[in-house]
Protein backbone atom coordinates (compact mmCIF):
# COMPACT_ATOMS: atom_id res chain seq x y z
CA UNK A 1 0.00 0.00 0.00
CA UNK A 2 0.84 3.57 -0.54
CA UNK A 3 1.43 5.90 3.02
CA UNK A 4 1.91 9.63 2.80
CA UNK A 5 4.15 11.52 4.99
CA UNK A 6 3.94 13.00 7.69
CA UNK A 7 2.71 9.57 9.23
CA UNK A 8 2.27 11.36 12.52
CA UNK A 9 1.55 15.15 12.17
CA UNK A 10 1.96 17.93 14.15
CA UNK A 11 4.68 18.89 17.22
CA UNK A 12 5.81 15.32 18.01
CA UNK A 13 9.82 16.01 17.25
CA UNK A 14 12.99 13.85 17.66
CA UNK A 15 10.91 10.21 17.12
CA UNK A 16 12.47 6.64 18.46
CA UNK A 17 10.96 3.52 17.55
CA UNK A 18 11.33 -0.11 19.13
CA UNK A 19 9.58 -3.60 18.03
CA UNK A 20 8.18 -5.81 20.43
CA UNK A 21 5.26 -8.12 21.43
CA UNK A 22 4.50 -7.98 17.90
CA UNK A 23 3.96 -4.21 17.92
CA UNK A 24 6.01 -0.94 17.26
CA UNK A 25 6.32 1.42 20.25
CA UNK A 26 7.11 5.08 19.26
CA UNK A 27 8.59 8.34 21.74
CA UNK A 28 8.73 11.93 21.38
CA UNK A 29 10.19 14.89 22.70
CA UNK A 30 7.67 16.87 24.83
CA UNK A 31 9.32 20.15 25.82
CA UNK A 32 7.83 22.07 28.45
CA UNK A 33 5.00 19.97 28.68
CA UNK A 34 3.63 18.05 30.91
CA UNK A 35 3.05 14.67 30.98
CA UNK A 36 6.67 14.13 29.42
CA UNK A 37 7.11 12.12 25.92
CA UNK A 38 4.13 10.86 24.42
CA UNK A 39 3.93 7.04 23.62
CA UNK A 40 2.37 5.64 20.31
CA UNK A 41 1.57 1.91 19.42
CA UNK A 42 1.37 0.39 16.01
CA UNK A 43 1.62 -2.88 14.33
CA UNK A 44 2.29 -1.33 10.74
CA UNK A 45 4.55 1.39 11.24
CA UNK A 46 2.33 3.63 9.65
CA UNK A 47 -1.03 3.91 11.54
CA UNK A 48 -0.19 5.29 15.52
CA UNK A 49 -2.14 5.60 18.26
CA UNK A 50 -1.13 7.51 21.40
CA UNK A 51 -1.51 5.01 24.48
CA UNK A 52 0.14 7.77 27.16
CA UNK A 53 3.12 8.98 27.99
CA UNK A 54 6.39 8.07 29.74
CA UNK A 55 6.79 10.81 32.35
CA UNK A 56 3.54 11.29 33.88
CA UNK A 57 4.65 12.04 37.74
CA UNK A 58 6.64 15.14 38.99
CA UNK A 59 9.25 12.85 40.56
CA UNK A 60 10.11 11.84 37.03
CA UNK A 61 9.80 15.61 35.33
CA UNK A 62 10.44 18.52 36.79
CA UNK A 63 9.74 21.41 34.59
CA UNK A 64 9.45 24.63 37.12
CA UNK A 65 11.44 27.19 35.52
CA UNK A 66 11.74 25.19 31.99
CA UNK A 67 11.12 28.04 29.48
CA UNK A 68 9.73 27.33 25.92
CA UNK A 69 11.84 24.66 24.26
CA UNK A 70 13.48 24.12 27.56
CA UNK A 71 12.41 20.91 29.27
CA UNK A 72 12.52 17.29 27.90
CA UNK A 73 14.76 16.70 24.61
CA UNK A 74 15.09 13.67 22.20
CA UNK A 75 14.31 10.31 23.76
CA UNK A 76 15.38 7.10 22.85
CA UNK A 77 12.96 3.80 23.30
CA UNK A 78 14.37 0.24 23.44
CA UNK A 79 12.65 -3.49 24.60
CA UNK A 80 15.35 -5.44 25.77
CA UNK A 81 14.30 -9.01 28.18
CA UNK A 82 10.43 -8.22 28.73
CA UNK A 83 11.66 -4.68 29.44
CA UNK A 84 10.86 -1.36 28.05
CA UNK A 85 13.22 1.32 28.70
CA UNK A 86 13.13 5.30 27.89
CA UNK A 87 16.20 7.48 27.82
CA UNK A 88 16.26 11.14 27.77
CA UNK A 89 17.62 14.32 28.60
CA UNK A 90 15.97 17.11 31.08
CA UNK A 91 17.46 19.89 29.69
CA UNK A 92 15.89 21.92 32.89
CA UNK A 93 17.55 20.17 35.53
CA UNK A 94 20.87 19.18 33.18
CA UNK A 95 20.33 15.53 33.42
CA UNK A 96 20.31 12.16 31.41
CA UNK A 97 18.29 9.63 32.58
CA UNK A 98 16.38 6.38 32.00
CA UNK A 99 13.22 5.03 33.00
CA UNK A 100 12.18 1.31 32.52
CA UNK A 101 8.25 -0.57 32.92
CA UNK A 102 7.25 -3.90 31.97
CA UNK A 103 4.03 -2.66 31.58
CA UNK A 104 4.16 -0.18 28.40
CA UNK A 105 0.44 0.58 29.58
CA UNK A 106 1.61 1.25 33.27
CA UNK A 107 3.49 3.34 35.21
CA UNK A 108 7.07 3.64 34.29
CA UNK A 109 9.82 3.88 36.84
CA UNK A 110 11.37 6.54 38.47
CA UNK A 111 14.32 7.93 36.57
CA UNK A 112 18.21 6.48 36.76
CA UNK A 113 20.83 8.90 36.23
CA UNK A 114 23.84 8.10 34.27
CA UNK A 115 27.29 10.35 34.94
CA UNK A 116 27.38 10.69 31.03
CA UNK A 117 26.77 14.86 29.80
CA UNK A 118 24.96 15.61 26.49
CA UNK A 119 21.89 15.60 24.72
CA UNK A 120 19.99 12.67 22.88
CA UNK A 121 21.11 9.60 24.75
CA UNK A 122 20.47 6.58 23.67
CA UNK A 123 21.08 2.68 24.85
CA UNK A 124 22.22 -0.42 22.73
CA UNK A 125 21.98 -3.78 24.48
CA UNK A 126 24.64 -6.14 23.17
CA UNK A 127 25.45 -9.96 24.11
CA UNK A 128 25.29 -9.10 27.68
CA UNK A 129 26.38 -5.62 27.46
CA UNK A 130 24.67 -2.52 27.47
CA UNK A 131 26.24 0.39 26.03
CA UNK A 132 24.66 4.24 26.93
CA UNK A 133 25.65 6.96 23.86
CA UNK A 134 25.12 10.50 23.84
CA UNK A 135 26.15 13.85 22.13
CA UNK A 136 28.77 15.96 24.11
CA UNK A 137 32.07 15.72 25.52
CA UNK A 138 33.98 12.63 26.20
CA UNK A 139 36.32 12.17 29.80
CA UNK A 140 38.96 13.67 28.18
CA UNK A 141 36.46 16.74 26.75
CA UNK A 142 36.49 15.42 23.17
CA UNK A 143 33.78 16.58 21.33
CA UNK A 144 31.35 14.06 19.57
CA UNK A 145 29.15 10.57 20.01
CA UNK A 146 30.71 9.54 23.32
CA UNK A 147 30.05 6.03 24.78
CA UNK A 148 30.82 4.21 27.74
CA UNK A 149 29.63 0.78 29.45
CA UNK A 150 26.78 1.11 32.26
CA UNK A 151 25.24 -1.37 34.76
CA UNK A 152 21.39 -1.51 33.61
CA UNK A 153 20.75 -2.04 37.05
CA UNK A 154 21.97 1.07 38.45
CA UNK A 155 23.00 3.17 35.85
CA UNK A 156 26.27 3.00 37.09
CA UNK A 157 29.35 3.52 34.70
CA UNK A 158 31.47 0.44 34.28
CA UNK A 159 33.76 2.31 31.29
CA UNK A 160 35.42 5.61 30.66
CA UNK A 161 33.23 7.67 28.60
CA UNK A 162 34.84 7.47 25.19
CA UNK A 163 34.51 9.16 21.51
CA UNK A 164 33.37 6.83 18.80
CA UNK A 165 32.75 9.73 16.04
CA UNK A 166 33.01 13.22 14.74
CA UNK A 167 30.45 12.46 12.29
CA UNK A 168 30.99 13.80 8.60
CA UNK A 169 31.50 17.77 9.43
CA UNK A 170 28.05 19.07 9.80
CA UNK A 171 27.63 21.35 12.58
CA UNK A 172 25.25 19.85 15.40
CA UNK A 173 26.18 16.44 15.43
CA UNK A 174 23.33 14.61 17.66
CA UNK A 175 21.09 12.01 17.62
CA UNK A 176 23.50 8.86 18.10
CA UNK A 177 21.60 5.49 17.86
CA UNK A 178 23.61 1.89 17.42
CA UNK A 179 22.17 -0.88 15.63
CA UNK A 180 23.92 -4.33 15.63
CA UNK A 181 23.26 -5.69 12.14
CA UNK A 182 23.98 -8.88 10.76
CA UNK A 183 27.43 -8.79 13.01
CA UNK A 184 28.46 -5.27 12.34
CA UNK A 185 27.95 -1.88 14.30
CA UNK A 186 25.90 0.40 12.61
CA UNK A 187 25.97 4.36 14.51
CA UNK A 188 23.26 6.65 13.03
CA UNK A 189 23.35 10.06 13.80
CA UNK A 190 21.83 13.73 12.59
CA UNK A 191 24.09 16.42 11.60
CA UNK A 192 23.49 20.51 10.77
CA UNK A 193 21.20 21.34 12.43
CA UNK A 194 17.36 20.72 13.39
CA UNK A 195 16.46 23.51 10.31
CA UNK A 196 16.77 23.46 6.36
CA UNK A 197 20.28 21.62 6.91
CA UNK A 198 18.97 19.00 8.46
CA UNK A 199 20.80 14.95 7.60
CA UNK A 200 21.35 11.79 8.30
CA UNK A 201 24.71 10.28 8.59
CA UNK A 202 25.52 7.33 9.44
CA UNK A 203 29.32 4.80 10.34
CA UNK A 204 29.89 1.04 10.65
CA UNK A 205 32.58 -0.77 12.41
CA UNK A 206 33.20 -4.51 13.71
CA UNK A 207 33.60 -3.60 17.19
CA UNK A 208 31.18 -1.37 19.11
CA UNK A 209 34.25 0.62 20.59
CA UNK A 210 35.30 1.49 16.64
CA UNK A 211 36.97 3.13 14.72
CA UNK A 212 34.11 3.86 12.79
CA UNK A 213 34.53 4.38 8.96
CA UNK A 214 31.65 6.91 7.80
CA UNK A 215 29.63 5.63 4.82
CA UNK A 216 31.31 7.59 1.73
CA UNK A 217 28.53 9.14 0.39
CA UNK A 218 26.97 11.01 3.65
CA UNK A 219 24.29 12.51 4.37
CA UNK A 220 22.35 9.26 3.55
CA UNK A 221 19.12 11.09 4.01
CA UNK A 222 18.51 15.21 3.61
CA UNK A 223 16.00 17.97 1.86
CA UNK A 224 18.47 20.50 2.59
CA UNK A 225 18.96 20.73 -1.69
CA UNK A 226 15.28 20.06 -2.45
CA UNK A 227 14.58 23.73 -3.07
CA UNK A 228 10.87 24.32 -3.77
CA UNK A 229 9.76 21.46 -1.75
CA UNK A 230 7.18 21.58 1.32
CA UNK A 231 9.19 18.91 3.52
CA UNK A 232 12.25 20.14 4.49
CA UNK A 233 14.88 19.71 8.02
CA UNK A 234 14.30 15.79 7.66
CA UNK A 235 16.71 14.18 10.14
CA UNK A 236 17.06 12.82 13.81
CA UNK A 237 15.93 8.98 13.10
CA UNK A 238 15.77 5.90 14.00
CA UNK A 239 16.19 2.89 11.88
CA UNK A 240 13.34 0.23 12.11
CA UNK A 241 12.24 -2.92 10.36
CA UNK A 242 8.26 -3.69 8.95
CA UNK A 243 6.43 -7.09 9.41
CA UNK A 244 8.43 -8.02 6.72
CA UNK A 245 11.81 -7.64 7.15
CA UNK A 246 11.80 -4.19 5.36
CA UNK A 247 13.93 -1.29 6.71
CA UNK A 248 12.74 2.10 7.43
CA UNK A 249 14.40 5.21 9.01
CA UNK A 250 11.78 7.13 10.90
CA UNK A 251 12.62 10.51 11.64
CA UNK A 252 11.19 14.15 12.12
CA UNK A 253 10.92 17.00 9.53
CA UNK A 254 8.66 19.59 8.83
CA UNK A 255 6.25 21.22 6.69
CA UNK A 256 6.46 24.51 5.00
CA UNK A 257 3.31 26.57 4.83
CA UNK A 258 3.85 26.73 0.85
CA UNK A 259 6.64 25.77 -1.61
CA UNK A 260 8.38 29.07 -1.41
CA UNK A 261 7.51 30.37 1.55
CA UNK A 262 10.08 28.65 4.25
CA UNK A 263 7.97 28.95 7.25
CA UNK A 264 6.47 26.47 10.13
CA UNK A 265 4.26 26.42 12.36
CA UNK A 266 2.98 22.83 12.92
CA UNK A 267 6.53 21.88 14.18
CA UNK A 268 8.66 18.80 13.82
CA UNK A 269 6.50 15.45 12.79
CA UNK A 270 7.40 12.03 12.03
CA UNK A 271 8.43 10.81 8.53
CA UNK A 272 9.13 7.36 7.54
CA UNK A 273 11.34 6.70 4.48
CA UNK A 274 12.11 3.34 3.06
CA UNK A 275 16.27 2.09 3.51
CA UNK A 276 17.55 -0.74 1.11
CA UNK A 277 21.14 -2.36 2.24
CA UNK A 278 23.13 -3.31 -0.68
CA UNK A 279 25.23 -6.64 -0.88
CA UNK A 280 28.25 -4.96 1.12
CA UNK A 281 26.39 -3.80 4.29
CA UNK A 282 25.93 0.12 3.41
CA UNK A 283 22.50 1.28 3.77
CA UNK A 284 20.73 3.78 1.01
CA UNK A 285 17.63 5.93 1.92
CA UNK A 286 13.96 7.58 0.12
CA UNK A 287 14.57 8.85 -3.28
CA UNK A 288 18.27 9.64 -3.93
CA UNK A 289 18.83 10.41 -0.74
CA UNK A 290 15.60 12.66 0.12
CA UNK A 291 12.27 11.99 1.77
CA UNK A 292 9.53 12.39 -0.27
CA UNK A 293 5.38 12.64 0.49
CA UNK A 294 4.29 8.96 -0.72
CA UNK A 295 6.28 5.45 -0.13
CA UNK A 296 4.98 2.15 -0.58
CA UNK A 297 5.10 -0.18 1.92
CA UNK A 298 4.02 -4.43 1.78
CA UNK A 299 0.68 -4.93 3.38
CA UNK A 300 -3.05 -4.68 2.69
CA UNK A 301 -4.04 -1.92 5.14
CA UNK A 302 -5.24 1.85 5.00
CA UNK A 303 -3.40 4.74 6.46
CA UNK A 304 -6.25 6.52 8.44
CA UNK A 305 -5.98 10.46 10.20
CA UNK A 306 -8.31 11.62 12.66
CA UNK A 307 -9.96 14.60 11.03
CA UNK A 308 -12.06 15.54 13.93
CA UNK A 309 -11.27 16.59 17.48
CA UNK A 310 -13.49 16.55 20.51
CA UNK A 311 -13.74 16.32 24.26
CA UNK A 312 -15.38 12.90 23.37
CA UNK A 313 -12.80 11.36 21.35
CA UNK A 314 -9.70 12.32 22.82
CA UNK A 315 -8.89 12.05 26.61
CA UNK A 316 -7.41 14.33 28.83
CA UNK A 317 -4.52 12.32 29.73
CA UNK A 318 -3.56 10.95 26.50
CA UNK A 319 -3.87 13.52 23.86
CA UNK A 320 -4.01 16.97 26.08
CA UNK A 321 -0.77 18.03 27.69
CA UNK A 322 0.24 21.24 30.48
CA UNK A 323 2.20 23.91 31.10
CA UNK A 324 5.29 22.69 32.98
CA UNK A 325 4.08 21.01 36.20
CA UNK A 326 0.52 21.90 36.50
CA UNK A 327 -2.35 21.83 39.95
CA UNK A 328 -4.52 19.30 39.45
CA UNK A 329 -6.65 21.12 41.63
CA UNK A 330 -7.28 23.75 38.50
CA UNK A 331 -8.66 21.28 36.30
CA UNK A 332 -12.03 19.36 35.95
CA UNK A 333 -12.17 17.65 32.90
CA UNK A 334 -14.75 15.32 31.82
CA UNK A 335 -16.30 13.89 28.22
CA UNK A 336 -18.87 16.77 28.34
CA UNK A 337 -16.81 19.91 29.29
CA UNK A 338 -13.26 21.58 30.89
CA UNK A 339 -13.82 23.59 33.65
CA UNK A 340 -10.44 25.78 34.28
CA UNK A 341 -9.95 27.89 37.28
CA UNK A 342 -7.58 30.63 36.37
CA UNK A 343 -5.04 31.97 38.74
CA UNK A 344 -3.07 35.16 38.21
CA UNK A 345 -0.31 33.42 36.13
CA UNK A 346 -0.90 34.55 32.24
CA UNK A 347 0.46 32.59 28.97
CA UNK A 348 3.31 34.80 28.91
CA UNK A 349 4.93 33.69 32.71
CA UNK A 350 7.10 31.05 32.89
CA UNK A 351 5.00 28.91 35.35
CA UNK A 352 1.84 27.12 34.94
CA UNK A 353 -0.95 28.96 34.45
CA UNK A 354 -4.58 27.13 33.38
CA UNK A 355 -3.88 25.82 30.29
CA UNK A 356 -4.72 22.48 28.47
CA UNK A 357 -3.22 22.35 24.99
CA UNK A 358 -3.46 20.11 22.41
CA UNK A 359 -1.34 20.01 18.67
CA UNK A 360 -2.48 21.61 15.77
CA UNK A 361 -2.01 18.94 13.50
CA UNK A 362 -2.76 20.14 9.69
CA UNK A 363 -2.87 23.29 8.02
CA UNK A 364 -6.72 23.66 6.91
CA UNK A 365 -9.54 23.20 9.46
CA UNK A 366 -11.72 24.73 11.86
CA UNK A 367 -11.81 25.21 15.75
CA UNK A 368 -14.88 26.16 17.50
CA UNK A 369 -15.50 26.03 21.54
CA UNK A 370 -18.44 27.28 23.48
CA UNK A 371 -17.00 29.48 26.31
CA UNK A 372 -18.58 31.06 29.52
CA UNK A 373 -16.88 32.33 32.45
CA UNK A 374 -17.30 34.61 35.94
CA UNK A 375 -14.64 36.79 35.49
CA UNK A 376 -11.03 37.72 34.26
CA UNK A 377 -10.49 36.12 31.10
CA UNK A 378 -10.65 32.35 29.18
CA UNK A 379 -10.52 31.51 25.44
CA UNK A 380 -8.60 29.99 23.01
CA UNK A 381 -4.48 30.40 22.34
CA UNK A 382 -2.60 29.53 19.51
CA UNK A 383 0.16 28.95 21.35
CA UNK A 384 3.68 28.71 19.85
CA UNK A 385 5.64 30.00 22.83
CA UNK A 386 5.12 32.88 25.56
CA UNK A 387 6.28 35.44 23.02
CA UNK A 388 4.61 34.16 19.99
CA UNK A 389 0.76 33.29 20.56
CA UNK A 390 -2.65 34.61 19.04
CA UNK A 391 -5.89 34.54 21.66
CA UNK A 392 -9.15 34.87 21.04
CA UNK A 393 -10.65 35.82 24.60
CA UNK A 394 -13.94 36.62 26.30
CA UNK A 395 -13.21 38.96 29.24
CA UNK A 396 -14.67 41.00 32.01
CA UNK A 397 -14.88 44.95 30.79
CA UNK A 398 -16.28 47.99 32.36
CA UNK A 399 -20.07 47.19 30.92
CA UNK A 400 -19.59 43.67 31.59
CA UNK A 401 -17.47 41.27 28.86
CA UNK A 402 -16.20 41.58 25.37
CA UNK A 403 -14.20 39.64 22.61
CA UNK A 404 -10.92 39.97 21.83
CA UNK A 405 -8.41 38.79 19.44
CA UNK A 406 -4.95 39.05 21.09
CA UNK A 407 -2.15 39.33 18.45
CA UNK A 408 1.52 38.66 19.97
CA UNK A 409 4.60 38.42 17.85
CA UNK A 410 7.55 39.14 19.92
CA UNK A 411 7.52 42.57 21.74
CA UNK A 412 4.63 43.18 19.64
CA UNK A 413 1.37 42.77 22.00
CA UNK A 414 -1.79 43.51 20.18
CA UNK A 415 -5.40 44.01 20.83
CA UNK A 416 -6.97 43.46 16.89
CA UNK A 417 -10.22 43.61 18.57
CA UNK A 418 -12.72 43.93 21.33
CA UNK A 419 -16.71 43.57 21.25
CA UNK A 420 -19.20 43.20 23.43
CA UNK A 421 -20.89 40.26 24.21
CA UNK A 422 -23.43 38.36 26.55
CA UNK A 423 -21.10 35.90 28.35
CA UNK A 424 -23.27 32.93 28.51
CA UNK A 425 -23.72 32.65 25.03
CA UNK A 426 -20.32 33.45 23.35
CA UNK A 427 -19.02 30.70 20.72
CA UNK A 428 -15.13 31.39 19.35
CA UNK A 429 -14.47 29.87 15.74
CA UNK A 430 -10.83 29.99 14.21
CA UNK A 431 -11.06 29.02 10.52
CA UNK A 432 -7.67 28.15 9.52
CA UNK A 433 -5.56 27.33 6.23
CA UNK A 434 -1.40 26.99 5.53
CA UNK A 435 -1.43 31.08 5.55
CA UNK A 436 -3.62 32.18 8.40
CA UNK A 437 -6.27 32.33 11.19
CA UNK A 438 -9.57 33.66 10.85
CA UNK A 439 -11.02 34.50 14.30
CA UNK A 440 -14.82 35.18 15.33
CA UNK A 441 -16.94 35.96 18.20
CA UNK A 442 -20.91 34.41 17.97
CA UNK A 443 -22.82 36.22 20.03
CA UNK A 444 -26.59 34.59 20.48
CA UNK A 445 -27.82 34.55 16.61
CA UNK A 446 -24.87 37.12 15.12
CA UNK A 447 -21.13 36.42 14.15
CA UNK A 448 -18.62 38.82 14.21
CA UNK A 449 -15.46 39.09 12.41
CA UNK A 450 -12.57 39.99 14.87
CA UNK A 451 -9.72 39.51 12.39
CA UNK A 452 -6.97 37.38 10.97
CA UNK A 453 -3.37 36.23 12.53
CA UNK A 454 -0.77 35.15 9.98
CA UNK A 455 0.53 31.65 9.88
CA UNK A 456 4.10 32.43 9.62
CA UNK A 457 4.34 34.91 12.74
CA UNK A 458 3.85 31.72 14.67
CA UNK A 459 6.36 29.72 13.52
CA UNK A 460 9.99 28.25 14.58
CA UNK A 461 11.35 30.83 11.85
CA UNK A 462 9.84 33.57 13.93
CA UNK A 463 9.86 32.33 17.32
CA UNK A 464 12.76 29.88 17.00
CA UNK A 465 12.83 26.92 19.30
CA UNK A 466 11.95 23.22 19.28
CA UNK A 467 8.13 23.02 19.61
CA UNK A 468 4.60 23.72 17.24
CA UNK A 469 1.66 25.55 17.30
CA UNK A 470 -0.92 24.02 20.23
CA UNK A 471 -4.68 24.50 20.90
CA UNK A 472 -4.88 25.69 24.05
CA UNK A 473 -7.64 26.40 26.68
CA UNK A 474 -6.71 28.71 29.18
CA UNK A 475 -8.38 30.87 31.99
CA UNK A 476 -6.43 33.52 34.01
CA UNK A 477 -7.70 36.32 36.76
CA UNK A 478 -8.55 34.16 39.49
CA UNK A 479 -11.61 32.84 37.80
CA UNK A 480 -13.75 29.80 36.88
CA UNK A 481 -14.28 29.03 32.71
CA UNK A 482 -16.47 26.14 31.39
CA UNK A 483 -15.61 24.66 27.92
CA UNK A 484 -17.81 22.96 25.90
CA UNK A 485 -18.52 21.75 22.39
CA UNK A 486 -15.00 21.53 21.78
CA UNK A 487 -13.98 20.83 17.76
CA UNK A 488 -11.19 20.98 16.03
CA UNK A 489 -11.74 19.46 12.21
CA UNK A 490 -9.33 19.12 9.65
CA UNK A 491 -10.17 19.76 6.32
C1 LIG B 1 17.19 17.35 19.94
C2 LIG B 1 18.19 17.29 18.88
C3 LIG B 1 17.43 17.90 17.85
O1 LIG B 1 17.55 16.95 21.19
O2 LIG B 1 16.75 18.91 18.37
O3 LIG B 1 16.48 17.56 15.77
C4 LIG B 1 16.87 18.79 19.76
N1 LIG B 1 17.36 17.41 16.67
O4 LIG B 1 18.62 16.08 18.47
C5 LIG B 1 15.61 19.21 20.37
O5 LIG B 1 14.54 18.46 19.81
Amino acid sequence: MIYKNPIIRGFYPDPSVCAANGKYYMVCSSFQYFPGVPLFESSDLVNWKQIGHCLTKRSQLELEGAASSAGVFAPTIRYNNGRFYMVTTNTSTNENFYIYTDDIYGEWSDPIVIEQGGIDPSLLFDDGHVYFISNGADDSGTEGVTQCEIDIKTGEKLSPSKNIWKGSGGRYLESPHMYRINGEYYLMAAEGGTEYGHMITYARSSSVWGPFDGYKENPVLTNRNLGGYMIQGVGHGDLIQDPNGEWFIIHLGFRQIDRWMPYHHLGREVFMTPVSFSKDGWFTAGTCGTTREEYEISGNFRQQFRNIITFENTSPDIDWCYMRNPDPSRYELSNEKFILRGTDKTLEDIASPAFIGIRQQDFCGEITCDISLDKGEAGITLFMDEQEHYDIAIRSSESGFEAVLKLNIGDIKHVQAAIPVSVSSAKLTIEMNNFFYKFSVTDGEEKHVLGIGQTKYLSSEVASGFTGVLIGLYAQGNNIAEFTNFRVEYK
